[in-house]
């Protein structure tokens, strides 16, 4: 199970003044000493609560409890309350399949954000588009999961799934313009063969090429290796003047650090799978860049109620890369069952209808507009490029792709 990561401050939560009625309501203690019985509704998460990438993982978990703690205190959704239901998908797909089955077959579940990774979603989306709950992913990135396999020809594959971030369509070009911008022209790319990495890879590739840079080589390793010094050597006999890796901060850290042992001290590159603390701890250097979705969340207006709410609850992991945008996520079901549980007398007669309302939510979240396209992708592009300066990742450019 999941551990208990925060503890309860300053104000009195909802929950602790709830007592169970029986399946699917409860009695919620009023100001006026009466009671009212709400029905109650869950959003599930779906992401890596353990293990290498539970940095990210709690950070989302962490963010959907916040929505829902506001959304009840609140009263968003007169009559009903809403319940966290987290998994630990441990970043394997089939670990996700398996708790997208333990929560599409709890009735009162009619929403999930997640997944973190795009493989775990590949896993995932079937199974909750089958019990016609919606899934908003604050994270995945590969393009594939709104357009299909052919990109060139997009046909959106799962009408439930939705997703707050930008794309790797997005996030490759960003990083090639950047680097292009930069006056590097000669680079040699690294994937760890998953779904995300060799996605954004492609991306970036094709991307870099069309500027005129080339790709001295074009290397994979596996995602559990540790020792990289077999494709360091192969990459630094072509000498390039950086390195785009495709992949997470577990495998991309040591990677910059054997990179740089082993005399090839050019910058690492990656995606926004490597834009966190823990990529610096793992062996990340001064020099190495990420880009990752959305503006700085430090730097943005719309994200400072977040934060300060964020930091004020107490938990003890940080909201991390895609806190601001799990936030959003949550607060984006939250509006579609404002409309589709308003007549609904159960949460799983609701759940078709909560799909259908997610196409309109229009809302300026805490990452800025929160609004779906056609194929359930954000209609926000921006990106940030991160470079480690001192230690820490310093904000270089924000925008939006040329
Ligand atoms: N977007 C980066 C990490 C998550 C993914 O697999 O898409």
């Amino acid at each position: 199970m999941n551990k208990h990561s925060f503890k309860l401050v300053g104000v009195a939560l909802v929950a602790a003044s709830l007592a169970f009625t029986g399946c699917g309501s409860r009695t919620e203690a009023t100001s006026g000493g009466t009671s009212s019985t709400n029905k109650v509704a869950k959003i599930g998460v779906i992401a890596p609560l353990s293990g290498d990438l539970s940095a990210m993982g709690l950070g989302i978990r962490n963010s959907v409890d916040l929505a829902i703690r506001q959304a009840n205190e609140s009263n968003a959704i007169p009559g009903w309350t809403l319940e966290l239901a987290a998994e630990d998908d441990q970043a394997t797909p089939d670990v996700g399949k398996n708790a997208a089955t333990k929560l599409a077959s709890d009735d009162e579940v009619v929403g999930v954000v997640g997944t973190l990774n795009s493989s775990v979603a590949q896993s995932v989306i079937p199974v909750l588009d089958a019990a016609h709950i919606v899934q908003v992913s604050p994270a995945n990135t590969n393009p594939t999961l709104t357009k299909g396999a052919d990109l060139a020809n997009p046909k959106r594959p799962n009408a439930n799934y939705f997703r707050t971030c930008t794309t790797d369509s997005v996030q490759g070009p960003f990083a090639a313009q950047y680097l292009l911008g930069a006056g590097i022209k000669n680079v040699a790319t690294i994937h760890d063969k998953k779904a995300y990495g060799q996605g954004l890879v492609e991306a970036f590739t094709e991307a870099f090429k069309a500027g005129g840079g080339t790709i001295t080589d074009a290397e994979t390793i596996n995602p559990d290796d540790k020792d990289f010094n077999t494709v360091v050597t192969k990459v630094a006999q072509t000498k390039p003047d950086a390195v785009y890796y495709g992949g997470e901060y577990p495998q991309a850290g040591p990677l910059s650090q054997q990179m740089k042992a082993a005399g090839l001290k050019v910058p690492l590159m990656g995606g926004d799978g490597i834009y966190s603390d823990e990529f610096i701890k793992l062996g990340g250097t001064d020099g190495d860049l990420a880009t990752s979705v959305g503006a700085p969340v430090e730097s943005l207006d719309s994200a400072k109620a977040f934060v300060t709410a964020y930091n004020a609850a107490g938990f003890t992991d940080g909201y991390s890369a895609y806190g601001a945008y799990a936030f959003d996520a949550a607060n984006a079901i939250i509006n579609a069952l404002k409309t589709s549980l308003a007549s609904a007398s159960d949460a799983k007669s609701a759940r078709e209808a909560t799909i259908t309302a997610m196409s309109s939510v229009s809302f300026d979240g805490a990452t800025g507009k929160v609004a779906f396209d056609e194929f359930g992708d954000s209609v926000s592009r921006v990106l940030t490029v991160y470079k480690v300066t001192g230690g820490k990742w310093a904000a270089e450019k924000t925008g939006e792709l040329k």
